[in-house]
């Protein structure tokens, strides 16, 4: 269903192409590279590569890993992994860009995953793009004239909210004429795709997902973000291409990340969102809403620390076949330490911080994958940290896996 979050095949391909891509930052502040550059992919191979901050707002990964202070091109290894797994730059020729954000999604059904990136690239503040690379094979990516607008601090998911067999897209974030949009493409099956007008409010520094969260067979939308009337989350149901908002009634989430998840296993899709309230990014909440039918969802009082410029994602870590959650972003605190990354364990519904010991990041994005294929969830994390006593200040990417 969520085709944005692909599961083996898509994660596996992800660490081929783009990791030390995302290194500096994910979805909100990543740097493929220095700007103008078109290099990312030759980013030191490190599995916790750590960069300064080079005081331009772009983090660039550079630097060794606190435990192996290696440089250099080659191989990337999973450190942090029980089971090491190795990665290497395919050298794929994607832009340098800043307040990404990326998605994998075979949009033209030949059986391998295309990428499209979001985000600003060039000199100085940058120019608003998007680029859609086709999978040509033999780790060859061709760049697509999709027709698509620039953004940046947006979001990008690929779904099929018409059902007719080829990924669509929702593309959220800020142009270059400084609009705020939140669109549906429609995939017209010849590689251009056509804005439906699918009069959603235009937002950025947000999060736009799919998922049918009415079980009636097709992709609804989750949106969370600043519009210009202020922060929203809403949901908006698919009335056969239609979107109308259903009015779930939850309160707005600026800076916000936000995913559909089963939780609690009773075959509807629950809600995590985490933002903050107050522009721009003050008294952040981490808010998990299950699905009561009917277009209502009700806040569950996870008792989780309220992070903003962060991620979170659902995935089944410990393998007990409910959904868990990683946690990033700032929670504001310093006595917690500002920045988070944290597991929680799924009890029945109740949620338990697993001391992952995971380094907190905020700007940050994370994904689960099974990256060495032993049946078991592994992370991805990329972000900025600071404050960190032994590290002091910079970017990470990692994979953590039991
Ligand atoms: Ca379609
Ligand atoms: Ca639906
Ligand atoms: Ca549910
Ligand atoms: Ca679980």
């Amino acid at each position: 269903m969520m085709t944005d979050r692909g599961a083996g095949a898509a994660w596996r391909t992800l660490f081929r192409a783009i990791l030390p891509a995302v290194l500096a930052g994910g979805a909100l502040a990543c740097s493929l590279g220095a700007p103008g550059q078109p290099p990312a992919l030759a980013a030191p191979a490190n599995s916790e590569t750590v960069g300064p901050d080079d005081g331009s707002g772009r983090r660039l990964g550079g630097g060794a890993s606190p435990e192996e202070r290696s440089q250099g091109d080659g191989p990337m290894t999973s450190g942090w992994s029980s089971a090491p797994v190795t990665y290497f730059d395919i050298g794929a020729g994607l832009p340098g860009i800043d307040g990404c954000s990326v998605a994998w999604g075979d949009y033209d059904a030949d059986g391998d995953l295309d990428l499209l990136l979001t985000g600003l690239s060039g000199e100085g503040a940058g120019v608003p793009g998007s680029w859609l690379y086709r999978n040509d094979g033999g780790d060859v990516f061709t760049a697509i004239a999709s027709g698509l607008p620039g953004v940046y601090v947006g979001s990008v998911a690929w779904g099929d909210y018409d059902n007719d067999g080829d990924l669509d897209i929702l593309l959220t974030g800020m142009t270059a004429d400084g609009d705020r949009i939140a669109r549906v493409y429609r995939n017209d099956g010849m590689g251009t795709f056509a804005d439906i007008v699918a009069g959603l409010p235009g937002i950025n520094y947000g999060s736009g997902a799919w998922g049918d969260c009415d079980n009636d067979g097709d992709l609804d939308i989750l949106l969370t973000g600043q519009t210009s009337g202020g922060p929203i989350a809403r949901v908006y149901r698919n009335g056969d291409g239609a979107f109308s908002d259903i009015g779930a009634g939850l309160p707005g989430a600026l800076r916000s990340s936000a995913a559909w998840g089963d939780y609690d296993n009773d075959g509807d899709l629950d809600i995590l969102i985490a933002g903050s309230r107050i522009p721009p990014y003050g008294n952040p909440f981490t808010h998990v809403y299950r699905n009561g039918g009917e277009g209502s969802f009700t806040d569950i009082d996870a008792e989780l620390p309220g992070v903003v410029r962060g991620a979170v994602a659902w995935g089944d870590y410990d393998g007990d076949g409910d959904l868990d959650i990683v946690l990033t972003g700032d929670t504001l605190i310093p006595t917690e330490g500002y920045s988070i990354t944290q597991v929680y364990r799924n009890d029945g519904g109740v949620f338990t911080d697993i001391a992952a010991g995971l380094l907190g990041v905020r700007n940050s994005s994370t994904e689960w994958g099974d990256c060495d294929n032993d049946g078991r969830l592994d992370l991805l994390l990329t972000g900025y940290f600071s404050n960190d006593p032994d590290l002091g200040t910079g970017t990470l990417s990692g994979v953590k896996g039991p």
